[in-house]
């Protein structure tokens, strides 16, 4: 086989393989009532520092389609299922738009440096992800609201809260792994 298709089809394995390791991370569980911390996304962002925010992007995309195919998930609407299960788990491959900065602090074993990127870059995908699912909160939710309870400040309360814990958690698991484990965001060339 021609080599950049190899290459392509060995990204798509390890997408699919990262996408996978999501799913069954994210069955540990860490929800406290409507408060999540989405630990799912600390596969996903490895692979985005390994291989670039496009491959993280379908493997973000592939974990919520598990979760869809395996019936892990809360239905309000169509829309709304598509927006918080595939826009918003595609979104955490953004963190990837930091992976030859990463690759090149990690290589040098500037740590400091490295680990101000995992943390921007990590903040970023969570930051958007969570948005996403405050907008939903706000159009799809707010049944769920306490009596009285105005349903952007709900929303905002709930994601805002969830995005906040899994910024720290995911984001502190992510530097360690790469600390530890370098050679996990380097693709051995043949
Ligand atoms: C106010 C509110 N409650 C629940 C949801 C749904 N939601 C929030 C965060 C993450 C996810 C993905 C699965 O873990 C979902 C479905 C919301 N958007 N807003």
């Amino acid at each position: 086989m021609e080599l950049t298709k190899h290459n392509n089809l060995v990204v798509s394995i390890e997408a699919a393989m990262f996408a996978v390791l999501a799913f069954v991370i994210a069955l540990i569980p860490l929800d406290i009532g409507p408060f999540e911390a989405e630990l799912g996304m600390i596969p996903i962002i490895i692979l985005s520092y390994r291989r670039g925010w496009k491959p993280g992007i379908l493997s973000g995309f592939l974990w919520g389609f598990i979760k869809l195919a395996l019936g892990n998930f809360t239905m309000l609407s169509v829309l709304q299922v598509l927006i918080e299960y595939l826009f918003a788990f595609a979104v955490a491959g953004l963190a990837g738009i930091a992976w030859k900065k990463v690759q090149k602090e990690v290589t040098a074993k500037r740590w400091r440096q490295a680990f101000i990127a995992i943390a921007w870059s990590t903040f970023l995908a969570v930051f958007v992800k969570y948005g996403i699912h405050f907008i939903a909160g706000v159009i799809y939710w707010s049944i769920y609201a306490p009596e009285g309870m105005n349903a952007g400040l709900y929303s905002f309360i709930i994601n805002g809260a969830s995005g906040v814990a899994t910024f720290i958690i995911v984001g502190a698991i992510v530097a360690f792994i790469i600390y530890r484990v370098p050679r996990l965001i380097f693709p051995q060339s043949k």
